[in-house]
């Protein structure tokens, strides 16, 4: 039986936590802190987590505005519209909605969001700095995902962990925080040969492929702790589930985290700090 690391509950605390904070701004600094989301097309599951962005604003008391676009705008016209965003002293985040159709270049409208705004930490200056561990806005998966290592007092230095998927926003920065913390890193991917003798390793196991149940119990070392970043549909039920065959899994893991209500709300707890964070330090300035 596993330790169930429930990231409803930890987000909820984290919430309001950040909205005592936020009542105390309009007295000091005249106003709340403002979002800006940008949601391209109606992709189901983006609608779904802009809405959850939109409503965890709420309860914080953090200005949310949550612009929609046709999946026709050129990429013209989106970067012209985080010009303006930029531009605008009443914004202090701004978060394009990933993925973008094909015709646009994400890397480019990334890169044209002020770093100062960059509430999702996606901006290269922002990676760079990561990378280098210099001060920088943590992109919120990632950062949400050791808040939960944390709570449920896993010891990462030392550990072997393993991390399934490579990807700009989560593979690639969970693993190097998970390194600055001092484990033994691996990061196994769909080319990774004989993958459970490589996932079977670790001590703690991040799950990021977006594969419904991909890793099967026999992947999975018994007493290890296990972080499920996928959120899928079940192709045969339709409802939520995570990249982790959680049924089986959960009796051999010391730790595990569930879909929904795991490192889902914890992205979007993590974004409310960033903007807090970035709207604070537009008022030091
Ligand atoms: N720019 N694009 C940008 N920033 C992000 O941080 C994201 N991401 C990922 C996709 N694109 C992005 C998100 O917001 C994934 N993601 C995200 C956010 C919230 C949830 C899942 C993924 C979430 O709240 N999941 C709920 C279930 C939601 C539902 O019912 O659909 C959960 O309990 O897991």
């Amino acid at each position: 039986m596993a330790t169930v690391i429930s990231g409803k509950e930890l987000s909820a605390s984290m919430k309001a936590e950040m909205a005592e904070q936020v009542k105390a701004f309009p007295a000091k600094y005249g106003r709340v802190p403002h979002l800006v989301v940008v949601l391209v097309g109606d992709d189901p599951a983006s609608v779904s987590y802009v809405t959850g962005k939109a409503k965890a604003s709420a309860e914080v008391g953090i200005r949310n505005t949550t612009l929609r676009r046709s999946a026709e705008i050129s990429e013209e016209e989106l970067l012209a519209l985080i010009d303006e965003l930029n531009a605008d002293d009443e914004v202090d985040g701004i978060l394009v909605q990933l993925p973008l159709p094909r015709h646009i270049d994400e890397q480019k409208v990334i890169a044209a969001i002020r770093r100062e705004k960059d509430v999702d930490g996606f901006h290269p200056l922002n990676v760079a700095r990561l990378w280098l561990k210099e001060p920088c806005t943590l992109p919120c998966t990632p950062k949400g995902i050791l808040r939960m290592l944390q709570r449920a007092g896993v010891e990462i230095a030392g550990k072997r962990a393993v991390v399934i998927g490579r990807s700009n926003i989560v593979g690639l920065p969970v693993a190097k925080l998970l390194l600055d913390a001092n484990a033994t890193v691996t990061i196994a991917h769909s080319r990774t040969q004989n993958l459970p003798s490589v996932t079977r390793e670790a001590d703690i196991l991040v799950v990021a492929i977006g594969k419904p149940r991909f890793v099967t119990v026999d992947m999975v070392r018994p007493g290890a702790v296990v972080i499920d970043v996928g959120v899928n549909r079940d192709p045969q039920t339709g409802k939520l589930c995570g990249d982790v065959d959680y049924a089986a899994v959960e009796p051999i893991a010391s730790v595990i985290t569930p879909v929904p209500g795991g490192v889902g709300p914890m992205t979007i707890a993590c974004l409310m700090e960033n903007t807090i964070e970035c709207f604070l330090k537009r008022q030091a300035k």
